[in-house]
């Protein structure tokens, strides 16, 4: 049976910190193309329904930890780095992989980005998989840890945040309609990137609870990924939209 190999997952945990970096440096200025931010709209070769795209593009995610899950020797659920992957990490990409495609109403989504998203999804449901599976370690008390209750609060709360927004968004459109209106309600009150700050809140509640390299290392890039991503659809809305709200702010409420 598999076994853990800390170089390794130190290894793959700094490559995913300069990937962030990489994004950072390559998405700062020009936003990634897809959704509101894609120039050509009417080249309908090489994409996919956003349905499809989301669906196969997360899958990786809950996948590749569910099958190390699996393959793991019983007990599975012992030790509780494992329920805590099965019950954070695994929980968040059913949603995203299972529920969210299946009501999205967004564009059609390039197979190019598809393509590298899914080899994303899949490196790194294999580093968060692998280090909560054969590396953690915790103490007994560890779920009362103030680390571990406030962490998971955070996860919650971003949780909570996200899968909202991301509703409220759908609730734009009509199905089939592919127009932009201004997001109403929630917390698209304050900021522009109402979904974007709950999954970056999410994943470093998710870093907090496990206390590692790897999750700390995702959280990094999913701010790095969707932080300046949120700041292009706020600059997007400030271009398109006379009347959007002047008190809005991009990422964070009330601070930028
Ligand atoms: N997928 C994470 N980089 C990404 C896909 C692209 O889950 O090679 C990162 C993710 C990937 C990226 C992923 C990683 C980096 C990649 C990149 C491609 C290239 C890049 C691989 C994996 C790369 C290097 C070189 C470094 C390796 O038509 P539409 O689609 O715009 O409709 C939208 C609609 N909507 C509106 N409707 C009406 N009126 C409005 N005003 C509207 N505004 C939006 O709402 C959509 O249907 C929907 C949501 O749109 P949007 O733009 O707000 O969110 P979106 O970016 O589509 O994300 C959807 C959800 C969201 O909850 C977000 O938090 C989460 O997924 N997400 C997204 C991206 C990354 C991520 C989470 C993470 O890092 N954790």
């Amino acid at each position: 049976s598999m076994q853990c190999f800390p170089g390794l997952v130190l290894a793959l945990s700094l490559l995913l910190g300069a990937l962030a970096l990489l994004q950072l440096s390559l998405h700062l200025r020009v936003p990634s193309r897809y959704g509101k931010h894609e120039e050509r709209l009417c080249r309908p070769r090489g994409r996919l329904p956003a349905r499809c795209a989301w669906f196969l593009q997360e899958l990786p995610s809950f996948l590749v930890p569910a099958l190390l899950l699996a393959l793991r020797s019983p007990p599975r659920l012992e030790p509780l780095g494992c329920r805590l992957l099965c019950c954070l990490f695994c929980w968040h990409y059913f949603y995203r992989t299972f529920i969210y495609p299946f009501f999205t109403r967004g564009r059609p989504f390039p197979l190019q980005l598809l393509f590298f998203g899914m080899l994303f999804c899949i490196y790194n449901g294999f580093l968060q998989g692998y280090y909560l599976i054969y590396c953690a370690e915790y103490p007994n008390d560890w779920c009362t840890d103030i680390r571990f209750t406030s962490g998971l609060l955070l996860f919650l709360l971003g949780m909570g945040i996200n899968i909202h927004s991301d509703l409220l968004l759908r609730q734009l459109r009509k199905p089939g309609e592919v127009t932009y209106k201004i997001p109403q309600g929630g917390l698209f009150t304050y900021v522009s990137g109402a979904n974007y700050f709950g999954e970056i809140v999410e994943w470093f509640g998710f870093a907090i609870a496990t206390w590692s390299l790897p999750a700390f290392a995702f959280a990094f890039f999913t701010l790095c990924c969707i932080g300046p991503r949120a700041y292009h659809h706020h600059r997007y809305y400030l271009k398109t939209f006379m009347d959007y709200p002047k008190s809005r702010k991009a990422l964070i409420p009330f601070v930028f």
